[in-house]
């Protein structure tokens, strides 16, 4: 059994019964298991600023698939709930990313792990700590560690209001 994290996000439609949906999805499926999830929060867009803030929250999730497996489910429950998407970093009506998967190092064309941007992002990191502060990285530092470095750089409180 692997433990893995997952960042959910959406700015297009009803986000929050969006991602409430998704979640379940996760939790039914037959080889996942929702452990923990986040408060919602809603943020303000990164990368591409012009479109409207996203609702974000992470999910703890034990599977005993394997992390591209993860991946085809996640992307398949993207196509489900009807994601939409024209701009990198644009809007989208759901992105469900792996953000860690145990302890691995993935570093292939269709996969990343840990995901390569979530160390400067408040919107992955405040919630990420918020549920699992001692979740480790590859190299032994935990989300505590990580969020520690943001805060200090001052980019740990980028607006942020919880909606759950
Ligand atoms: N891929 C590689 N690694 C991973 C991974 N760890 N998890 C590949 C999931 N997918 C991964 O993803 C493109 C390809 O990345 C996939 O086919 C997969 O093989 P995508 O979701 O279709 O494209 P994208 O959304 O443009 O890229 P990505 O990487 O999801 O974007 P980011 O970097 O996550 O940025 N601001 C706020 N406030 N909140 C947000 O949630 N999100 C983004 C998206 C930008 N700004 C945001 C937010
Ligand atoms: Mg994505």
């Amino acid at each position: 059994m692997s433990r893995a994290f997952i960042g959910v996000g959406s700015n297009v439609g009803d986000t929050e019964e969006t991602i409430k949906e998704a979640l379940h999805m996760l939790d039914t499926h037959p080889e996942i298991r929702v452990a923990a999830v986040s408060s919602l929060y809603l943020t303000e867009p990164v990368g591409y600023e012009n479109q409207p803030w996203f609702s974000n929250c992470v999910a703890e999730v034990e599977t005993v698939l394997s992390p591209e497996s993860l991946l085809d489910v996640l992307q398949e429950i993207e196509n489900n709930l009807g994601r939409t998407r024209t701009i990198r970093w644009g809007p989208r009506t759901l992105d469900l990313d792996i953000l860690l998967f145990d302890k691995l190092t993935i570093d292939s064309e269709r996969l990343m792990v840990p995901h390569p941007r979530m160390k400067e992002r408040a919107f992955v990191m405040v919630p990420l700590v918020e549920i699992a502060a001692a979740a480790e990285f590859p190299d032994g530092k935990t989300a505590a560690d990580i969020g520690a470095v943001l805060e200090s750089e001052k980019k740990y409180s980028c607006i942020m209001k919880k909606l759950w």
